[in-house]
C-alpha cells in the first residue's frame, strides 16, 4: 500500500519486476507507476552519512549546510553520534533544545510510521519540543473547534459521496473539486471512488459551479468562474449579501442553528464599515461578473444546494475566512444537516474525504506524553530557529520561541513544504546539529549534518488502515532493504538502547510482534464495538489471507444531520452549542488579521495589491499531479512531466506571449525572495494573470554554497511567503504568491538533485561530542 492506492506486487530473483493496482480498485492512481523505477535509484541514501564539516569541526551553527560533501559512516558509529550529540544537547541546554516536530506525510504502513516512533523514542529521554496541526489544513484545524466545535466531523464524518449523488442538485465548488488530489489519503486507499462519483453526479444532472482561477480543478461539464486566485471570501460574502437582499434568506436557520448571525449580517450589509458585501463589489474584486453572482445565488435558494471548500483555499493568507464565509454561506440557505446541502471541507482535496465514516479506534502505535510543553503551529519552523525567546500568538495565546540545538527530521521534508526556502536555508543554518532520516537523498537529507538510510515500505512489514478505508490489507515484505537502510523503528532501538530505554521503547517487542500486538488490541476493540458484526479473522489468518473488510464502513451520512434534528439534545461543541458566525472567543483575542466573524481582509500578495505592479502574475503553488507532494519525484510518472527537466509552469496564452514564450520553452520564475527555472506549458485552462507550477519538484539549488542561489528544477517553495495565515491559527499560506515570469536564454544548468551528494574522504577522527 502507498498513500496513493493499493498495489500488488511482482518479485523473482531479481527483485521487484513489476507493480500491479490492487483489483479491488475502480480508478487505480497514475503515481503507482513511480515506484518501480524509484525502489533502487541512485539517490536512495546507501549507508549512514555525515557533513564533512560535522565531522571535521563538530556541531554549530553554519552557513554549510548543503554545501558540503557527505562522508560514509558504519552503523553504530553513526548512533553513537546521534546519541552522543543529543545526550550533549539534553544535558547542556535541556530537552526542550531538541525540535522533534517532524512534519510529513512518510510512508503509508500504520506502524511503521517514522515520526511516531521519533517522538516515542525522544520522550523516552525526556522530551522534544513538537509541532501542532499539519500544512494540509493548518488554518481549518483551529478555525473550525471555534465555528462548528470540531475539525474530525467536518472532516472525517463529512457528508458521503452517495449522498451527494441521490440529492445535490448544485454543487458550488469553490477552489474545486480536483480528482488527482483525490487519489491519496494519509494511510492509503483501496478503492479510488471520487472521479465516478463526479461521473454519477453529473449523469444525474447535477449542476456544478465551479470558482478557481484553474479550469481542470473540477471534472469536465463544471460551468468555470475563473476567479482571481485568493478572492473567494468575496464572492461567497457576495453570494450571501445577494440572498439576505432579495429575502432568500432562512432567517428560520439562522435563529435555531447559529450565533451572532445579527452581527455577521450588519457586516454583510456596511453597516460596520459603510461596504455592504454586493455582488457588484465582489465582482470587482474577484474579476467575475456580477450578474452571474446575483443568478446563481437565487439558483442557489430554489434547490437543494451543496456549497464545498478546498483545502486549498485556506493555504494562504487570512486563509481562515474562505472556509467560515463558507459556513456561513451555507446557513444563510439554511440547508447545513438536510441531504445533499450545507457545506463541505475538503472534497477531492483527499480521497476520505467524503467516504462513509468508518467510526472504529484507528490502527496504529500510542504516542508516549512528552515530558517538554513547547510545541509550535507546524509552519512557523523557519520563526522557530531564527526568533529563539521571541513571542508570538496562537490561537489566544501568546508562546515563546524556545532556542533550538538540535533539529530531528524523520518521514517528513521540509525542504519541499515549507515557503521561502532561502530563509529556511538560514533558519537550518542556526541549529548545532540536524539530524534526518529518508530512504531518499532529499532536499531536507542534504541539509542535514547527519543522514541515516531508511526503508520504504516495500523493504519492510506493515500493516495499511487508510482514514475511512473499507479495508485493513497486510503489507508483506517485496524486496530486501535496499543498501545499508534499516526500519526507522531499528534505528530508534539502537539510539534507546544507548540511552537504556529500549524496554520503555519498543516494550520488548520486534517489528513483526508489534503489527500482531497491534492486529489484535484494534480486532478486541471492534468487537465491543460492533459486536453484532462477523468475528474478524486471527493475526495469522489476516496475514495470510491479506486484507480483512471493516465491519460498519458502508453506511453513509449527512454532515451534522443529529445537531439539525434536536440542537438541543445534540449542541455544537462550540461555546453557544450552535454555529458560530459569530464568535465571541475570536473577537476577544482582538486579532487585526481574524475579527470576530468572516470578513474580506486582502490577502498580503494578490492581483489587487501593490506588489502586482512589479510581479504581475499570481502564482498557484498547488499539488502535483505526477507524485505525492516530493515523494518519489525521481519516479517514471514524474520524471516525464517535465520540460527540459524542469517542472512544468502553465500560463495563458495571452500571458506567455507577452513575455515572448513558448511552451517547451524554459523560463525564469522570481520575486523578491528568490527564482526558479521551469518548463514553459501554454494554456487556456489557466486564467489570465496566473501561472500554475506545483510543489514537490527536488528543490536543486545552482550552487549551494552562494544564499539565495536560484533553483533550477522548479521548486516553487523559494518563491512563496513565510508568514502565518493569521494570527489565530498561524497556518501555512503556501497556495499563493506574486511572481514574474521570464525567458530563460542563457546556457541551463544542469539538473543534480537526481544524483546522489558527493561522497568525500574522511579527514580527522569524528569529534567527541559527548
Ligand atoms: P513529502 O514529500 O510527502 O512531503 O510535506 P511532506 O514533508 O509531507 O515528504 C515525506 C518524506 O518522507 C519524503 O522525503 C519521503 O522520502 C520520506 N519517507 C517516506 N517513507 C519514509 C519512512 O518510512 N521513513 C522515513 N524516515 N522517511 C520516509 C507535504 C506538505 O507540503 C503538505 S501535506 C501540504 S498540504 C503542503 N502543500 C503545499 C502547497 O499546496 N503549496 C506549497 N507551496 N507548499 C506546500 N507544502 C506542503
Amino acid at each position: 500500500m502507498a498513500h496513493w492506492g493499493a498495489f500488488e506486487a511482482d518479485v523473482d530473483d531479481g527483485g521487484l519486476r513489476a507493480i500491479h493496482p490492487h483489483p479491488l480498485d475502480p480508478a487505480p492512481s497514475p503515481l503507482l507507476e513511480n515506484i518501480e523505477g524509484a525502489i533502487h535509484h541512485p539517490t536512495r541514501v546507501a549507508t549512514p552519512m555525515a557533513r564533512a564539516g560535522w565531522l571535521e569541526r563538530g556541531p554549530g551553527p553554519t552557513d554549510r549546510r548543503g554545501a558540503e560533501p557527505f562522508v560514509p559512516l558504519a552503523w553504530d558509529e553513526a548512533l553513537d553520534l546521534v546519541a552522543g550529540e543529543l545526550a550533549r544537547v539534553r544535558d547542556r541546554h535541556g530537552n526542550r533544545a531538541i525540535f522533534a516536530g517532524s512534519y510529513g506525510w512518510g510512508s503509508a504502513g500504520r506502524f511503521h510510521h517514522a515520526r511516531t516512533h521519533l517522538q516515542r523514542f525522544l520522550a523516552g529521554i525526556g522530551g522534544y519540543t513538537s509541532s501542532r496541526h499539519t500544512y494540509s489544513v493548518g488554518a481549518s484545524e483551529v478555525l473550525l473547534p471555534h465555528v462548528v466545535g470540531s475539525v474530525a466531523e467536518v472532516l472525517h464524518r463529512a457528508t458521503s459521496w452517495e449522498v451527494i449523488v441521490e440529492h445535490t442538485r448544485l454543487l458550488v465548488a469553490f477552489g474545486g473539486l480536483a480528482v488527482k488530489n483525490s487519489s491519496v489519503a494519509p494511510g492509503g486507499v483501496t478503492r479510488h471512488t471520487v472521479a465516478g462519483h463526479l461521473e454519477q453526479l453529473r449523469d444525474r444532472g447535477c449542476e456544478v459551479v465551479l470558482f478557481s482561477p484553474l479550469a481542470d480543478d473540477c471534472g469536465p461539464g463544471a460551468d468555470w468562474r475563473p476567479l482571481a486566485p485568493g478572492t473567494d471570501t468575496a464572492v461567497l460574502l457576495a453570494l450571501a449579501h445577494t440572498l439576505v437582499a432579495e429575502g432568500l434568506a432562512d432567517f428560520g436557520f439562522l435563529d435555531r442553528y447559529c450565533t451572532g448571525a445579527d452581527r455577521f449580517l450588519a457586516y454583510l450589509r456596511g453597516d460596520t464599515d459603510g461596504c455592504p458585501k454586493t455582488a457588484e463589489w465582489a465582482a470587482a474584486i474577484a474579476g467575475v461578473d456580477a450578474a452571474g453572482l446575483r443568478t446563481l445565488a437565487r439558483r442557489m435558494a430554489s434547490t437543494r444546494t451543496l456549497v464545498t471548500a478546498s483545502w486549498s483555499l485556506q493555504r494562504a493568507d487570512h486563509g481562515e475566512q474562505p472556509v467560515w464565509a463558507t459556513i456561513a454561506l451555507a446557513a444563510v440557505l439554511g440547508q447545513i444537516g438536510l441531504p445533499g446541502g450545507g457545506f463541505g471541507h475538503g472534497y477531492a482535496s483527499e480521497a476520505d474525504i467524503g467516504a462513509p465514516p468508518v467510526g472504529l479506534p484507528r490502527l496504529g502505535p500510542a504516542g508516549c506524553p512528552n515530558p517538554v510543553p513547547d510545541a509550535i503551529p507546524v509552519a512557523r519552523i523557519a520563526d522557530l530557529l531564527l526568533r529563539p525567546g521571541e513571542e508570538f500568538d496562537y490561537d489566544g495565546r501568546r508562546l515563546v520561541y524556545p532556542d533550538i540545538r538540535l533539529v530531528y527530521w524523520c518521514g517528513g521534508n521540509p525542504f519541499h513544504h515549507h515557503q521561502d526556502l532561502n530563509r529556511l536555508r538560514r533558519a537550518f543554518g542556526r541549529p548545532d546539529t540536524v539530524v534526518v532520516h529518508d530512504p531518499y537523498w532529499t532536499a531536507t537529507a542534504r541539509q542535514a549534518d547527519i543522514v541515516l538510510p531508511a526503508t520504504t515500505t516495500l523493504e519492510r512489514e506493515d500493516i495499511a488502515a487508510g482514514p475511512n478505508d473499507p479495508f485493513v490489507l497486510a503489507m508483506h515484505r517485496v524486496v530486501a532493504p535496499v543498501g545499508a537502510a534499516r526500519d526507522d523503528y531499528d534505528i530508534f532501538t539502537g539510539l534507546a538502547e544507548r540511552f537504556g530505554c529500549q524496554q520503555r521503547f519498543s516494550e520488548g517487542r520486534t517489528a513483526r510482534q508489534w503489527l500482531e500486538h497491534l492486529y489484535e488490541r484494534w480486532r478486541a476493540a471492534v468487537a465491543g464495538d460492533v459486536p453484532a458484526a462477523a468475528p474478524l479473522p486471527d493475526f495469522d489468518t489476516f496475514w495470510a489471507r491479506g486484507s480483512v473488510a471493516v465491519p460498519g464502513a458502508v453506511r453513509p451520512h449527512v454532515l451534522l444531520e443529529e445537531f439539525r434534528a434536536d440542537p438541543e439534545a445534540n449542541p455544537l461543541r462550540t461555546p453557544s452549542g450552535r454555529i458560530e458566525l459569530y464568535s465571541e472567543e475570536i473577537a476577544g483575542f482582538d486579532y487585526d488579521d481574524c475579527p470576530g466573524h468572516p470578513a474580506w481582509l486582502e490577502p498580503a500578495e494578490w492581483l489587487g495589491s501593490p506588489a502586482a505592479a512589479r510581479f504581475p502574475l499570481q502564482l498557484v503553488a498547488n499539488q502535483p499531479a505526477t507524485r505525492l507532494h516530493s515523494q518519489l519525484d525521481v519516479g517514471a510518472v514524474s520524471r516525464q512531466s517535465k520540460v527540459q527537466g524542469r517542472e512544468p509552469l502553465r500560463i495563458h496564452p495571452a500571458d506567455a506571449a507577452a513575455r515572448g514564450v513558448r511552451s517547451g520553452d524554459v523560463v525564469r520564475v522570481y520575486n523578491d525572495r528568490g527564482a526558479c527555472l521551469a518548463g514553459v506549458v501554454v494554456s487556456d485552462r489557466v486564467r489570465p494573470g496566473v501561472v500554475q507550477l506545483s510543489t514537490g519538484a527536488w528543490y536543486d539549488p545552482e550552487d549551494p554554497a552562494v544564499p539565495g542561489s536560484m533553483c533550477v528544477h522548479g521548486n516553487p517553495n523559494v518563491l512563496t511567503l513565510d508568514k502565518g495565515t493569521s494570527r489565530l491559527a498561524q497556518g501555512s499560506v503556501g497556495q499563493l504568491a506574486l511572481v514574474e515570469v521570464e525567458r530563460f536564454a542563457g546556457p541551463l544548468p544542469p539538473v543534480t538533485v537526481h544524483d546522489p551528494p558527493p561522497v568525500g574522504r574522511r579527514r580527522v577522527t569524528a569529534p567527541e561530542v559527548r
